[in-house]
Parts: structure tokens; C-alpha cells; sequence
């Protein structure tokens, strides 16, 4: 059996890879992350014990580390979802998205090279890294129009400035060195295991505890949604079918405003769990001042990957959506424990603090 190198595994949408993977029966997964906020192993306790899954708390940018491990695991493949991931959070302190997204991309990407260089001739030419990425390296659309694979990278906060130099990088070391590098960029994903400082958990966490639901500036900013597990089968699609050096942009094709999202998680749960007034939720929704540099609307063609490797979404918003919130009611233990002592759901990313 093989084994797959994937980073940042106790994140949300690692920890969704990493189980869709594991439930295959056919590689052995080692995951490093370095548990920052963001990653929580509460997310795989159900597959701690799995004999084909380990666990290696550490940093991809901590190159001896990485060396080491690559040197002992003889990884098939490198699957990069490390990253500080808020764009809140990058507002109020770039620093550590620089450190980890584009230092960390670019130590791992030394430590895979100098790995694949002498590797074996069979592994060399199977060896895959795959990159992780945003469709937010496009920056801000108009009312019309989707990104492509070929659309100019123009990000516009310090998380996408820090996710674009991360995938230029990864663009350079195909180019000049050959390693055979993939990079998927993905629009905005939901589904369970998402820290609940992210648009759809902190509304249903909030609007259950009796707390406001903060809407930037008029609710009118659009993102396409894809639930988790499809964006995790677009990227075994990617890893398994796809030609290194290409990209391939993953979207729902489910656009909705932030207003449209936030009505459907109230009228969600006062169906699932009313309010005792008999009221709506929506009834908390407070429209606050807009995150600054706020991206107007993004929206993905992902026509490509479904031309090319044959990948479509299978969940639809509806369920997709019902499946998400149920999850959070229903798992309160790890909403409880993941947001101790790091988030209280209060505002970020005004950037008033320096
Ligand atoms: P997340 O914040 O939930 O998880 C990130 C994980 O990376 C955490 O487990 C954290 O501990 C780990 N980590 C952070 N810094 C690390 C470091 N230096 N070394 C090792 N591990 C580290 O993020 P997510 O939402 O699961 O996103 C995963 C990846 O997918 C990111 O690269 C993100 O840019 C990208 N992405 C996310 C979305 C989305 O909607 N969430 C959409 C498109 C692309
Ligand atoms: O309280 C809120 N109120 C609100 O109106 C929060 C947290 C968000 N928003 C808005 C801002 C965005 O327009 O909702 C939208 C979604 O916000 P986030 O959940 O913070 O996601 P976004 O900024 O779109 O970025 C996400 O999708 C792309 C992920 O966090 C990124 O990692 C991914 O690359």
C-alpha cells in the first residue's frame, strides 16, 4: 500500500480528505499539522486508531522535520491543505499567513524536491504534489462573468496575496525543476469538522446560543458553495486523473448572496430547533460594518475538471446545507471543545489592531 503525505489533516477540510481516503481501504495516510486554532484532532478521533493513519504533530516550514519524515514514510504523494485559512484573521495580523502560506509552501516544496530528486526511478515519475488553493487569488468579479484557470491572479486581502505567492511557487518548481506539482484552486466549502469563526458555523452556533448574526456591510457579497466532501473527491480526481503542472479550478456552480445564506441557515433551524418565542432567527440578523477590501462576488467555472477528469458535485445546497447544521447541533461536545479557550465568536478582521 501506498502512502500519501497529507498536511494540515486536522483542519476542516483535511480532516473530511483525510477520512474519505482512509474509508477506500488503499493508501496509508501520514498527517502532519501543526495544531494551530484552526486544527483540532477531536476531527479524526473516530480514526485514531485506523493502523493505516498516523499522526505527526509539526510545522511545514520546519525543513529538518519535514526531511525527516519524508525520508521515513517514502510519501507516493504530497497533499498541501496547510494554511492559516481566515481572511479575518488576516486583516488583523498578516504575519503568521505569511509565515505559514507562502514560508511553509516554500519549505515544503524544497524538502519534496530534494525527496523526488532521488527517489527511485518507479516513485520519481508516480510521485505527485498537490496544492491546495482558493479561487479568492482571482480577487473580486462584477455582476457577470467566472473564473477560470486562465483568469489574472489579482488578490486583494493578505490571506489571497499569501495563497497566490504560495501557488506561484509552486507554478515556479513545475517550470524550473520539474516536480510534479498540481494546484486546485476551490471556491468557499461547508460541510461539518469548519472551525466556527467561518460564515455558516458561526451563524448556527450564534443564532442557537440567542446571539447576533453579524452581516457585513449589506449581505450582497456572493461566493459559490461546495460542500466539503465534493471538494475532497475533486481532489482525489486531481491527484488520481489530473497532468502535473496544470490547475484545475473547483466550484459548485451554487452561487448565493451572504444574505441568502444566513436566511437559509435561520430557516433551517426554525424548523430543526425554533426559537421558544416562536419567532423567527432571522429575527437576529444585525448588519455590521463591512470587512475591509471585501471581495464583491466570486463565482468558479469549473468546467475544466469536469471536461478533463470527469468530476461533477454530487451534494445538492439543500441537503448539503440541512446535513451541516444538523451536524453542528448535533455535536456540541466538539463545538464546545474546539472553540475553548481560542474564539468566542467575537468580531474579527477590522483591522484595528496592530
Ligand atoms: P483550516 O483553517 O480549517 O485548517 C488548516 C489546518 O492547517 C489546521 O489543522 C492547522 O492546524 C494546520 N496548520 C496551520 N499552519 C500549519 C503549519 N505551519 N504547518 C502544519 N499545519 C498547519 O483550513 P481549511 O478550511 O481546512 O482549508 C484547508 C486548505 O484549503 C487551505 O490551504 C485553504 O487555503 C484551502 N481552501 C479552503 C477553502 C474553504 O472554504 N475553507 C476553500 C478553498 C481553499
Ligand atoms: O460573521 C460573518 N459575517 C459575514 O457577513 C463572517 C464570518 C463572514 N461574513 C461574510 C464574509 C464573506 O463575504 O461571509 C462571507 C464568507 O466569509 P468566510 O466564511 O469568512 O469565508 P471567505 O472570506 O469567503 O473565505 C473562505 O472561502 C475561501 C475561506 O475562509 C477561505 O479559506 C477560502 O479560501
Amino acid at each position: 500500500m501506498e502512502t500519501w503525505l497529507v498536511t494540515g489533516g486536522a483542519g476542516f477540510i483535511g480532516s473530511n480528505f483525510i477520512r474519505h481516503i482512509l474509508a477506500q481501504n488503499m493508501v496509508k495516510i501520514v498527517n502532519l499539522d501543526k495544531l494551530t486554532y484552526a486544527g483540532n484532532l477531536l476531527s479524526l478521533s473516530d480514526i485514531t486508531h485506523n493502523p493505516d493513519y498516523t499522526f505527526v504533530r509539526g510545522a511545514i516550514e520546519d525543513l529538518p522535520l519535514v526531511q525527516d519524515l519524508l525520508c521515513r514514510c517514502r510519501p507516493a504523494t504530497i497533499v498541501n491543505f496547510a494554511a492559516e485559512s481566515h481572511v479575518d484573521r488576516s486583516i488583523d495580523g498578516p504575519g503568521q499567513f505569511i509565515q505559514t502560506n507562502i514560508v511553509g509552501t516554500f519549505q515544503l516544496l524544497e524538502a519534496a524536491r530534494a525527496y523526488w530528486l532521488q527517489a527511485p526511478p518507479g516513485t520519481k515519475a508516480a510521485f505527485r504534489f498537490i496544492h491546495i488553493s482558493t479561487d479568492e487569488v482571482y480577487g473580486s468579479l462584477g455582476s457577470s462573468g467566472r473564473f477560470s484557470e486562465r483568469s489574472a491572479y489579482a488578490p486583494n486581502s493578505p490571506y489571497s496575496a499569501s495563497k497566490a505567492a504560495a501557488d506561484h511557487l509552486v507554478r515556479a518548481y513545475h517550470h524550473t525543476y520539474g516536480l510534479p506539482v498540481l494546484t486546485t484552486n476551490c471556491s468557499n466549502n461547508y460541510g461539518p469538522f469548519q472551525f466556527p469563526e467561518k460564515l455558516i458555523p458561526l451563524m448556527t452556533l450564534s443564532a442557537v446560543a440567542g446571539k447576533e448574526l453579524p452581516v457585513y456591510g449589506d449581505g450582497g457579497n456572493a461566493r459559490d458553495w461546495l460542500y466539503v466532501l465534493d471538494h475532497c473527491r475533486a481532489i482525489q480526481a486531481v491527484l488520481v486523473k489530473g497532468t502535473p503542472g496544470q490547475v484545475y479550478n473547483i466550484g459548485g456552480g451554487n452561487e448565493k448572496t451572504n444574505l441568502e445564506i444566513v436566511h437559509a441557515v435561520c430557516d433551517l433551524l426554525d424548523r430543526l430547533q425554533p426559537r421558544k418565542d416562536g419567532h423567527s432567527y432571522r429575527r437576529q440578523i444585525t448588519f455590521v460594518q463591512d470587512r475591509p477590501g471585501h471581495d464583491r462576488r466570486y463565482a468558479v467555472d469549473a468546467g475544466k475538471i469536469r471536461r478533463e477528469l470527469g468530476w461533477n458535485p454530487k451534494e445538492t445546497f439543500d441537503l448539503g446545507l440541512r446535513k451541516t447544521v444538523e451536524w453542528y447541533l448535533g455535536n456540541p461536545n466538539w463545538c464546545r471543545e474546539t472553540l475553548r479557550g481560542s474564539y468566542y465568536g467575537e468580531r474579527l478582521g477590522l483591522g484595528t489592531t496592530a
